[in-house]
């Protein structure tokens, strides 16, 4: 089987689904991890996080390197809950000394048409690597980014069930501008897709009732997460009965692989700005006082990427369950 070449971008530590994502490509044998590349904030911890769930996974061949932590442009938020169930006090696994931009340049570069990149946080490291070298534009076989908002969800009531901006792109507008205008081979995985691809039931039951160390790690992950996700989608306005597991990341990465759990339609999309109607204490206020956000909605022109519009979400969260309760290893095959 040929493998698919990748880099995993992620902001692992923040949000639960980052490491669930890792340790869910470290089990995909359709894939080649290249390595992990870390993206936002304290990106230091997050490449010490990245370490721990690959050693976990049994994975340690995979590198990893730290990236751009602070955004293009002084403002950003963070939910914080860094880390959580993975780090023990006091514990400091190393990482690669090269840094996650060179090692992104260098490797679609030596590898051109080969390299497809999966982001799961902000795109800082690749709108980086499209400064520092402009021709990984060229040599790119895709860039896969989990991140904007297409359709927001409205439901029957007429009440939102999916943010109207999306944190990802937000959290480093600039950068997402960037690679939006970039031309490159793209997909776009926003999140009003990924709200569909909840972990069932049945299926977190398989992975608690795995001894896989990997299973337990993400058994204890989302034995972590729901309260966090409440606060959080309170803080955004979203009535919190909505919550559930949502498989935003692992989902990316499955589409770098599996071209059947999604419809995707080639749209054209751009950043625009807007002002948020929800005032939110997390969002630092930019330099006019305003808290501007960006948004992705799809423009009349002609495409510029593939965009996710629908997906399986009982595929999707059956085949993250039969990776996640697996032996580890099963990556290696
Ligand atoms: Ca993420």
């Amino acid at each position: 089987m040929e493998k698919t070449r990748i880099i995993l971008d992620t902001d692992i530590g923040t949000y639960y689904d980052d490491a669930v994502a890792v340790m869910f490509a470290a089990q995909s044998p359709e894939l080649q991890v290249e390595g992990v590349t870390v993206c936002y904030g304290d990106t230091h911890l997050r490449a010490q996080i990245a370490v721990k769930v690959l050693e976990i996974a049994g994975r340690s061949d995979i590198p990893v390197f730290k990236g751009i932590g602070v955004p293009m442009r002084d403002e950003s938020l963070m939910f914080g809950f860094e880390g959580e169930g993975i780090l023990e006090p006091g514990e400091e696994p190393t990482y690669s000394d090269q840094h996650a931009v060179d090692f992104m340049i260098e490797t679609i570069m030596n590898n051109p048409g080969e390299i497809t990149v999966v982001t799961l946080g902000t795109v800082s490291n690749i709108a980086h690597a499209i400064i520092k070298e402009p021709a990984v534009v060229d040599n790119i076989k895709e860039l896969i980014m989990m991140a904007g908002v297409v359709v927001p969800i409205v439901d029957d009531k007429g009440v939102r069930r999916s943010p109207v901006e999306e944190y990802n792109f937000n959290n480093d507008k600039i950068a997402a501008e960037l690679v939006l205008r970039s031309k490159m081979p793209m997909t776009l995985i926003p999140i009003d897709v990924t709200l569909g691809a909840p972990l069932l039931d049945e299926d977190l039951a398989r992975i608690q009732a795995s001894d896989s160390p990997i299973a337990k790690l993400t058994a204890r992950i989302f034995e972590l997460w729901p309260p966090q996700e409440k606060l959080i989608y309170t803080a955004v306005g979203i009535p919190t009965e909505h919550t559930a597991l949502w498989l935003h990341d692992p989902l990316t990465v499955m589409h770098a692989f599996d071209r059947s759990l999604m419809t995707t339609y080639p749209l054209h999309i751009a950043a625009e700005y807007n002002q948020t109607p929800i005032e939110r204490e997390m969002y630092l206020h930019n330099a006019n006082g305003r808290q501007e956000m960006l948004r992705t909605n799809p423009k009349k022109l002609t495409a510029n990427m593939d965009v996710a519009l629908e997906v399986d979400g009982v595929a999707v969260s059956r085949l993250f369950a039969d990776r996640l309760s697996a032996p580890i290893g099963m990556g290696l095959a």
